[in-house]
């Protein structure tokens, strides 16, 4: 059934646990691991995801730009040659492979085969999709899982929700060939995810923490199926169909809110590479920490849980300093240098970025 056989890790590997929609807030609320919802799009809300291909994100975001995966992504270490294209381009290029025109785009020549395309959503690119009622919306909802953001309207204005939106991959289009497919990891946040299956089908391993150990769960999550998995579990994945869409949000709830502020606090405060936060974004983001423990806890954050970055960024050297500058400086540096680029991201649901051939 795999392209690419993975390597036979020693630990035993359990079924991925299957559950109703009925079920699927009680699991949830459970804490007890990954698990797929089956028949998620028989159910009115999760039934808006039932899209046919990919033609309706072409048409759509004519100049939107995607991250094509010529050469896959499922070795550790390599650098996954990651190519800035616009979507339609990558897309013909998903489908039929690179044409006479793509010499601009290398292929790593000992690559497992299996293309790649991964596709950011801004908040404003979501709310086209929920307008046009291709993703569910408004209050209600049966799923948390569909409406797990709340916490930002409060804390993030439309360019900061853009900007933390796209350099946090926080919600994608992944569409893959048979036999792409992603490495081992854990996702950097913490956070959890949903991966809504729309098209296609792709197998997964996920692995995590458990009260008695350690825990590994894998298997198919079909077209109609949503996965969800906390921020804890790693997991490795690869397309068994040609061509297989998943739609991802990241959710954000009571057990894993701290270990995501304590990573977004860390971002702000420590050197400015890694993600590349503006100061207007980090700023914005020390009233999040405070909102989402009001949201989550039901009180009011004891104080200097999460000290103001700019008290500590102020004082600390980038870790590569050349000129003496401080992180707080260079972040300052990035704001000003981003900010028209976030507020058209705002606003306009087909964002160029770069100069995506
Ligand atoms: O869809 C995939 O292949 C993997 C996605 C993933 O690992 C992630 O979003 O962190």
């Amino acid at each position: 059934m795999l392209m690419h056989p993975p390597n036979l890790a020693s630990v035993h590997m359990q079924p991925l646990p299957r559950v109703s929609v009925e079920q699927a807030s009680e699991q949830l609320a459970s804490h007890s691991g990954p698990f797929v919802v089956t028949g998620a799009m028989d159910d009115a809300q999760w039934g808006m995801l039932r899209w046919h291909g990919l033609e309706p994100l072409r048409s759509r975001w004519p100049f939107a730009s995607a991250d094509l995966f010529p050469s896959n992504m499922l070795s550790e270490g390599n650098r996954h040659g990651e190519w800035l294209v616009q979507l339609p381009r990558g897309l013909s290029i998903l489908a039929s492979g690179l044409g006479p025109n793509d010499t601009d785009i290398e292929v790593e020549p000992d690559a497992p085969s299996g293309r790649y395309l991964h596709l950011q959503l801004t908040p404003a690119m979501w709310a086209s999709l929920q307008e046009d009622n291709l993703i569910p919306s408004g209050a209600g909802l049966v799923h948390l899982l569909l409406d797990a953001n709340g916490w930002q309207r409060s804390c993030l204005s439309a360019p900061q929700a853009a900007e933390y939106h796209m350099k946090l991959h926080w919600k994608m289009v992944i569409a893959g060939t048979r036999g792409a497919g992603m490495y081992n990891h854990t996702d950097y946040l913490g956070a959890g995810s949903w991966h809504a299956h729309l098209s296609g089908s792709k197998w997964w391993r996920l692995c995590g923490p458990e009260s008695a150990g350690w825990r590994c769960v894998e298997g198919v999550v079909r077209e109609g199926e949503v996965l969800f998995y906390g921020g804890t579990w790693s997991h490795q994945t690869q397309c068994v169909e040609d061509t297989t869409v998943t739609i991802t949000d990241t959710v954000v709830h009571e057990e894993n809110f701290e270990r995501l502020a304590d990573r977004l606090h860390l971002e702000c405060t420590s050197n400015v590479r890694e993600v590349g936060f503006t100061a207007g974004l980090c700023d914005a983001l020390d009233k999040c920490y405070a909102h989402m423990h009001r949201r989550f806890r039901g009180v009011p954050a004891p104080s200097g849980r999460w000290r103001t970055w700019r008290e500590e960024a102020g004082r600390q050297r980038l870790s590569d300093d050349v000129d003496g500058a401080t992180v707080l400086e260079e972040r300052e540096r990035i704001d000003a240098a981003e900010r028209d680029a976030w507020q058209l991201a705002a606003t306009e649901w087909w964002w160029k970025r770069g100069q995506a051939g």
